[in-house]
């Protein structure tokens, strides 16, 4: 996990615009650092896949299935990071 502050602080332009598939809140990510090993162990496990992340409310969507929820949660895991799986 990675202890930085946040450099840039940026408004959550998501309101109302969230994209199809699995959501985790993710407490510990905290920057684009953050951002950037999560996406980066995201496309290790599901290729491909589209990846939309605000670490400013928190939040990862990984455009998958429902039955890859757990590949996507593990891959969040493995990156070092807390998911917990929200409901959409
Ligand atoms: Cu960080």
């Amino acid at each position: 996990m990675c202890r930085c502050q946040p450099v840039q602080q940026q408004q959550s332009n998501a309101q109302g615009a969230m994209a199809d598939g699995v959501s985790f809140r993710v407490p510990d990510m905290s920057c684009g650092h953050c951002e950037k090993a999560i996406r980066s162990s995201l496309g290790d496990r599901l290729p491909g896949a589209s990846v939309d992340i605000d670490f400013v409310a928190k939040r990862v969507t990984v455009a998958v299935g429902d039955n890859e929820s757990a590949t996507a949660e593990d891959a969040i895991r493995e990156a070092g990071y807390s998911p917990e799986p929200m409901a959409t």
